[in-house]
């Protein structure tokens, strides 16, 4: 099986998990990435069974609309049944390193908002212990040398994401060679750095469920 096989292989057991959750009125959160496109296509056939989804950026909204699946702005919804997203790693105790398309500030937001976060990858995601992925951290533009030099003190080696800027107009710093031993601690202590608006650090909420392609199948993580 190939990398391709093994994402679209997860994103098609992704929705076979969640059409239990489907009705009319149901909203569903969809990640960015090409695994969740791979999600977003899979989802086309299942479109009559729901109401639409949240986005966490522009270019899946483009994607879901272009199947013909409504997105909502998440300010008109209460609550996301399940959010399913990729990842950039993830660990035994489902943190995850997410960011790597730059799309994490909606991703932690809409992440936050759903009752389930289901993680689709394929097993080259899966690390014993995070950070060997650079950790993405986005910050206003205005703050960008601070922060870099904020985040050198907690011993790691930012790097200016150059001629990146987010769906949020921000810029992204990569933090090489960060020893992730804590990664709730870390989560909360690189939020504190002011002008930072989120890393890619996904401890706190983490995933509750990671479905991981392998040359041998789906596996089941919980
Ligand atoms: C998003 O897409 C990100 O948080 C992560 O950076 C990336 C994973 O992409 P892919 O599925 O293409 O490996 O989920």
């Amino acid at each position: 099986m190939t990398q391709d096989e093994m994402k679209k292989a997860v994103a098609e057991a992704a929705v076979e998990h969640i059409k239990p959750l489907l009705e009319s009125d149901t909203i569903i959160g969809v990640g960015t990435g090409s695994t969740a496109n791979l999600f977003i296509d899979a989802l086309a056939a299942v479109k009559n069974q729901f109401a639409g989804a949240v986005a966490s950026s522009e270019a899946t909204a483009e994607r879901l609309r272009g199947h013909g699946i409504e997105v909502f702005d998440l300010n008109s919804v209460d609550q996301l049944a399940v959010y399913v997203d990729g990842a950039d790693e993830f660990d035994p105790h489902m943190n995850l390193i997410k960011g790597g398309g730059a799309a994490l500030t909606r991703e932690k937001i809409v992440a936050a908002v759903a009752k389930e976060f289901v993680c689709i990858v394929d097993s080259s995601k899966k690390v014993d212990l995070l950070g060997e992925f650079p950790l993405p951290v986005e910050v206003i533009p205005m703050a960008r040398s601070y922060v870099a030099r904020e985040l050198a003190k907690l011993g790691g080696l930012p790097v200016y994401r150059e001629g990146v800027v987010t769906d949020n107009g921000n810029v992204i710093i990569d933090v090489q060679d960060m020893e992730i031993l804590d990664p709730k601690a870390l989560e909360q202590q690189i939020n504190n750095i002011v002008g930072v608006v989120t890393n890619g650090l996904f401890a706190r909420r983490g995933a509750d469920l990671v479905l991981m392609g392998t040359p041998n199948g789906v596996e089941e993580l919980r």
